[in-house]
């Protein structure tokens, strides 16, 4: 289970990187026992430092404005649920299914790990929007553990996952509660493919720490790796063990291969790794019957501890050269001893807003303007920020944009890299965004905004989740110079930014909103890498050396999106307009063949997947509404799309199979508003959402139609990723733009313009009254004070549910 205070940091970390940081007291968990794996969370607990945060309002009240507030139109129906509807949602589920409060649950109890707002179905909410409907009813989903006796199946010995749809909002005795199959392939899943949550991490690091600690293996790491073992004080060994859970689908056992990595000071154990491996059998909910069963050093398996302690006693095996203790250079800030670049002791330039922000808000209700564009965010854990309604000019252009999943996908010479697949979603994007630092993350004119999700029984709060900000670009939007005129326009643009720090890597979303019509997202990635140990002999065709015993392990991300696009209208079309080579004859020199080029429509009529490579210019039309000229208004999808480059395996099939293309299109339906779930990431085969079942070959020409794209970058880490990756070459990004939507191009209203005329008599220069004046500006210091590890606010006071 997340996100209690401390148990939030723990969840985090373990996330992606799949590490156990910890060091407790090792009780044997079992039926009998598993109280001692309550202590044990708690003594985990108390050892974690949760997260950044900042006081925004605060540092917003700093800043002198004009009228910022603005009235929405509509009240915001994707808003996540309010403490006091999960409360009521958190009542009903705990009497009906007996749930214990997560702080007390074990894997024998049951227990609820999630409550989140199912979004409202779209026809009802454009009733709301457009008409006169009322605003729809809200509906909860919960995801429940079954580990108790009472609920049990005979066919889920280990116990079972749920989701439920519980609804309408506020819950009385009547609501209902019914397991939610209608937006899934799947709603119910074994323990064994099921979410790996605290308790069951907690599982495993009780295993590891009891053999780690035994004669044998604490013989063998301590040699070959050097240092203390896992669990000693003093160890700067943190085990790793790969996602998504090894199933083996005949003898209905779980495995998971872990490795050891070495923290440090900067907590770079992802860049330390030591190329240890271990294959563990990690079936049920009982860690005394938990078994290794394969080891691996230096591509050499042993098939038991026994065998790898008798190969290591008579000085058989090979020994690799170890992680150097001198690990400076793991520092992902400043190096003390550097040079100072020259005047690079200056601050660096800020935008400022010289006349007061150009935006506003709505903060209750996140509704956002800016230069005639308009739209509402929501906040979620699965997706982070969601954006509905968003219009420019009036003109819906989008009914939904939002990120649904994104996958790391590995490859190396070792079983751990080979067995590696992430999925995000299944850590959360929303509860693993920290709070953004003023001046760094986000630019200093910009304004941070708070967000809140429940899991494990507890209401979450974290102030400074994404930010808003006016930028200029750095060139002109348009300019041309005349024979007696020159024109310039600026390029200004409205941001929303969300960053999120799953494990390893920090994930920074920019929605960049433009002049003219134009809307741009852009992920970029930074942080560690998940390095391999670099293996002399075999590790070559999977990365390079980067550093003395590291490898930059060969990896694919690829990050999907849902963009539900109505352009005028929801009646949609999809086209192509193929840019081809041909060979002309023209009347007016029927001798001559030319060669030259055109431009060839094509309308797919039917759901579609596509890569990029093989389209020209990709468009989202509208089926009925034309442009002065005649054209189809549209919007113009492009890009750094991609797709993942291994074929579908093992460890990576069904669950997330959106990424073996780079665009994908599907008829709107409420039934399939996401391409992922929480449950995508350890069942491979049988997974939450199947997105291919939404390519069912339906019309789409002439139907609302869903754009599911994916932003990509094959990262083959170079030292460019050492210390850390970076954002300015690992990222993606995809461009939204008019083309004939308009009669014309829309920046041309923009006051922010140079005009210089000279046409007889004294030349003239046009500012359209946005001079930049002579003034002082009165900048305040960015105030750092509030920025603090203290940890997620929790709803204590809010909620009647308990927390850790
Ligand atoms: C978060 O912001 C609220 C204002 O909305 C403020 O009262 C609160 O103290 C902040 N929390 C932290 C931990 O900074
Ligand atoms: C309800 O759950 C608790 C805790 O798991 C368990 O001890 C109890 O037996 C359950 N009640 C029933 C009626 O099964
Ligand atoms: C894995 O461990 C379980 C529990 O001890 C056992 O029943 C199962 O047979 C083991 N699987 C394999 C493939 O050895
Ligand atoms: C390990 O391998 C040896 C020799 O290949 C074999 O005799 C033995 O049965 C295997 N042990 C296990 C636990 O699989
Ligand atoms: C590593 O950095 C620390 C702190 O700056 C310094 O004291 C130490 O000498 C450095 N170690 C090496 C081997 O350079
Ligand atoms: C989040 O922000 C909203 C809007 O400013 C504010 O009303 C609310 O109190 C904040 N929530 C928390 C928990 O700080
Ligand atoms: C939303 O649409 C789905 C699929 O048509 C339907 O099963 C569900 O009941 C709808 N929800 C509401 C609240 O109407
Ligand atoms: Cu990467």
């Amino acid at each position: 289970m997340e996100s209690k205070k401390p148990t939030m940091k723990w969840a985090t970390l373990l996330s992606l990187l799949s590490f156990w940081f910890l060091t407790v007291d090792s009780a044997i968990v079992s039926p009998r026992s598993s109280k001692g794996l309550l202590n044990r969370r708690k003594a985990i607990s108390e050892e974690l430092a949760p997260v950044l945060k900042r006081d925004s309002h605060h540092y917003q009240g700093q800043r002198k404005s004009a009228s910022e507030d603005i009235v929405a139109p509509k009240s915001n129906i994707w808003s996540e649920l309010t403490p006091t509807e999960i409360n009521g949602v958190y009542k009903l589920i705990k009497e009906k299914f007996n749930l214990t409060d997560a702080n007390d649950a074990t894997l024998f109890d049951n227990y609820a790990v999630w409550i989140a707002l199912i979004n409202p179905n779209k026809t009802d909410a454009l009733e709301y929007l457009d008409g006169n409907g009322p605003a729809p009813q809200r509906y909860a989903r919960a995801s429940i553990f079954f580990g108790g006796h009472d609920f049990a199946k005979d066919s889920e010995p280990d116990g079972y996952w749920q989701i439920y749809q519980i609804g309408p909002l506020p819950a009385t005795e009547n609501t209902e509660v019914v397991e939610m199959n209608w937006a899934y392939t799947q709603s119910t899943f074994p323990f064994a493919q099921g979410y790996r949550d605290d308790n069951r991490w907690i599982l495993e690091d009780i295993f590891f720490e009891d053999l780690f600690q035994t004669n044998e293996v604490k013989a063998i790491v301590e040699d070959l790796i050097g240092g203390k073992s896992y669990g000693l004080e003093g160890s700067k060994m943190q085990l790793g063990s790969t996602d998504p859970l090894v199933y083996d689908r005949e003898t209905k056992s779980v495995f998971s291969w872990g490795t050891v990595f070495l923290d440090n000071e900067w907590r770079a154990g992802d860049i330390l790794p030591t190329g240890l491996f271990f294959k563990t059998n990690i079936t049920g909910r009982d860690s005394s019957t938990f078994k290794v069963v394969l080891w691996v050093y230096n591509n050499v398996a042993y098939n038991s501890t026994e065998a790898f302690y008798e190969a290591w006693k008579s000085k058989s095996i090979f020994k690799l050269p170890q992680v150097s203790t001198n690990q400076n250079w793991t520092n992902p800030s400043r190096n003390g001893d550097s040079d100072t670049r020259l005047l690079d002791d200056r601050t660096s330039p800020i935008v400022i807003e010289p006349q007061g922000r150009r935006w506003q808000v709505n903060e209750k209700e996140r509704y956002f303007t800016w230069m005639d564009w308009s739209f509402y965010i929501s906040y979620n854990r699965d997706n982070g920020i969601l954006f509905f309604d968003i219009k420019f000019k009036g003109q819906r252009i989008l009914y939904e944009l939002s990120l649904q999943e994104a996958i790391a996908d590995y490859a190396g010479d070792d079983p751990f890299q080979v067995h590696t697949a992430f999925l995000d979603t299944s850590y959360g994007w929303g509860n693993n965004a920290y709070g953004l630092i003023p001046g760094y993350d986000c630019p200093a004119n910009a304004a941070y905004f708070n967000g809140s999700w429940n899991a494990a029984g507890v209401n979450n709060f974290q102030n400074n989740t994404y930010c808003a900000y006016e930028s200029m670009e750095d060139y002109p939007i348009t300019r041309h110079t005349g024979r007696d005129y020159v024109s310039v326009s600026k390029a200004a643009t409205f941001n929303i930014r969300f960053v999120a720090t799953i494990g390893n890597y920090d994930y920074n979303f920019n929605y960049k909103f433009f002049m003219d019509g134009t809307l741009q997202v852009t992920v970029r990635a930074a942080g560690f890498i998940q390095g391999a140990y670099y293996n002399p002999y075999t590790a070559e065709p999977f990365g390079y050396k980067i550093h003395d015993t590291l490898s930059g392990s060969f990896h694919d991300h690829i990050i999907n999106f849902k963009a539900d696009f109505d352009i005028g209208g929801t009646k949609n079309r999809v086209s192509n307009t193929a840019l081809k080579p041909a060979t002309f004859v023209y009347p007016w020199d029927p001798d001559t063949e030319y060669n030259t080029k055109i431009k060839e429509r094509t309308v797919f009529e039917t759901e579609t997947s596509l890569n990029m490579e093989d389209v020209g210019n990709l468009l989202i039309e509208s089926a009925d509404a034309k442009n002065k000229w005649g054209n189809p208004k549209a919007y113009r999808v492009y890009g750094s799309l991609g797709r993942r480059i291994a074929e579908p395996s093992q460890k990576l099939a069904e669950n997330a199979n959106w990424a073996d293309q780079d665009i994908h299109f599907t008829k709107q339906k409420d039934s399939e508003f996401t391409s992922t779930g929480v449950f995508n990431a350890n069942s491979v085969f049988s997974p939450q959402v199947n997105f291919q079942t939404f390519l069912d070959n339906e019309n789409i020409d002439g139907e609302d139609v869903v754009c599911w794209f994916n932003l990509a970058l094959h990262h083959l880490p170079t030292t460019q990723d050492v210390p850390g990756t970076i954002f300015t070459t690992a990222n993606s990004e995809i461009v939204m733009t008019p083309y004939n939507y308009f009669d014309s191009e829309q920046s041309r209203d923009t006051r922010q313009q140079f005009l210089y005329l000279d046409r007889g008599g004294d030349p003239t220069t046009d500012l359209f009254g946005t001079q930049l004046q002579s003034m002082r500006y009165d900048i305040s210091p960015l105030d750092f004070s509030s920025v603090n590890f203290a940890g997620i606010q929790q709803g204590k006071d809010m909620t009647n549910i308990p927390s850790l």
